[in-house]
């Protein structure tokens, strides 16, 4: 599939370059590497989010960010989506899937629906940024620096800093490639992981005290509900690493935030210690992910959610 991809980049022109809505640091790295990969070529191309999307600030750093269009109404002749596992994360840039004659779906989602012509899944790449340098690699262009930084932070966020068991052997040596392009981890650090808002600190500060730990079924989860959105002055996508704080505690296997959105419906982000499977429980709540991070959306009150998730670890294990 990669050679049918490099082959198709190669031959056309006029690309359109999506992610999934919220994006993190893998969709904006590896959209914002494609694009390098694409300029590269001297091929004509759209980086596109839509008109509701929220950019996280700590990845506008990256060389690139400034040409994200916002925009619900793309064109182009080949629609390349990243790190969507299936349509509905595209949003509302989902209809510009139906118009393109030739679709291309590049993810590393192991629950990926393989929703375009050309689709290349590989679940044992730590992110899609990792995959489009294995693209580059496969077309032969000399990696620039610029690349090199949007591949190395897809990576590096989606390993959860080289932690979670999608860490292997063969991304850090492609991470040793990056760096020897020119990325200077500290700088990477910086900008990502020390430079949050007091408004992020609050809210992180307000999620913490808000926890409720059963150490029985081994679930911590916190509620954050628009109201608390308002006491902090922070947005929803600044609760982005809560749920990683309420899995480092000892003896918790799951780890769930409940986001209030503002049309009142949940959002859950999941994270989970082996044995557990998150990716399972929430594609049976019908979301999608990893086996150690996931989510899915409810219409349910937090207080059901809880309950279900609850039921469902108790009769899982
Ligand atoms: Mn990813």
């Amino acid at each position: 599939m990669i050679s049918a991809i490099s082959e198709t980049l190669k031959r056309e022109d006029d690309f359109l370059v999506l992610t999934h809505v919220q994006p993190d640091g893998d969709g904006i790295g590896a959209m914002l590497a494609l694009g390098h990969l694409l300029e590269a070529l001297g091929k004509k191309h759209t980086l596109a989010v839509n008109s509701a999307v929220d950019i996280p600030p700590q990845y506008k750093f990256l060389p690139g960010a400034d040409r994200l269009t916002i925009t619900d109404d793309p064109t182009g002749k080949v629609l390349v989506a990243l790190d969507a596992a299936n349509e509905s994360r595209l949003g509302s840039l989902v209809t510009a899937l139906k118009r393109f004659p030739m679709t291309i779906n590049i993810d590393h989602h192991p629950d990926n629906s393989a929703f375009a012509k050309i689709n290349w899944i590989d679940p044992t790449a730590t992110s899609t940024s990792e995959m489009v340098y294995d693209l580059w690699l496969q077309i032969g262009l000399p990696l620039n620096k610029e690349a090199a930084l949007c591949i190395y932070v897809g990576m590096l966020t989606d390993t959860g800093r080289w932690q979670y068991s999608n860490t292997t052997g063969r991304s850090l040596e492609k991470a040793a490639k990056l760096l020897d392009a020119g990325v200077k981890p500290i700088e990477v650090f910086r900008r990502i992981f020390e430079s949050y808002s007091v408004e992020w600190f609050k809210l992180l500060a307000l999620g913490l005290q808000k926890a409720v730990f059963d150490k029985e079924a081994g679930l911590a989860h916190a509620v954050i509900g628009q109201s608390d959105l308002k006491a902090t002055g922070a947005n929803m996508a600044e609760t982005e690493n809560l749920v990683d704080w309420l899995r480092s505690v000892g003896g918790i296997n799951v780890a769930m935030v409940l986001k209030e959105t503002r049309q009142g419906e949940i959002k859950v982000s999941l994270r989970s210690q082996d044995p557990v499977d998150v990716g399972l429980l929430a594609r049976r709540f019908g979301g999608g992910g990893h086996r150690n991070a996931s989510g899915f959306t409810s219409k349910d009150t937090p207080e059901n959610i809880v309950k279900n998730v609850k039921k469902w670890l108790t009769d899982s294990s």
